[in-house]
């Protein structure tokens, strides 16, 4: 079964900052969807945890070059 995680993304300034982390986090295995809300600072992932969890998710954000914070 999935689960789903909110994160805050911090320094996503333009659409195209967003479409490099939904791009990202997409690569990972185990990723159903990533939908990245530039405006609200915002990215909602659901994932399958017997393939990859939350930290990493948050650190993919990270490495992209943005701020992330868990925050659901
Ligand atoms: Mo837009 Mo984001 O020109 O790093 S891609 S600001």
């Amino acid at each position: 079964e999935e689960s789903k995680v909110l994160f805050s993304v911090i320094g996503m300034t333009c659409a195209a900052c967003a479409g490099s982390v939904e791009k990202a986090v997409k690569r990972l295995p185990g990723i159903k969807e990533a939908v990245v809300d530039v405006l609200n600072n915002r990215a909602q992932v659901m994932f399958y945890p017997a393939f990859v969890n939350e930290e990493t998710i948050r650190e993919t954000i990270e490495d992209v070059g943005f701020q992330a914070t868990m925050i659901k």
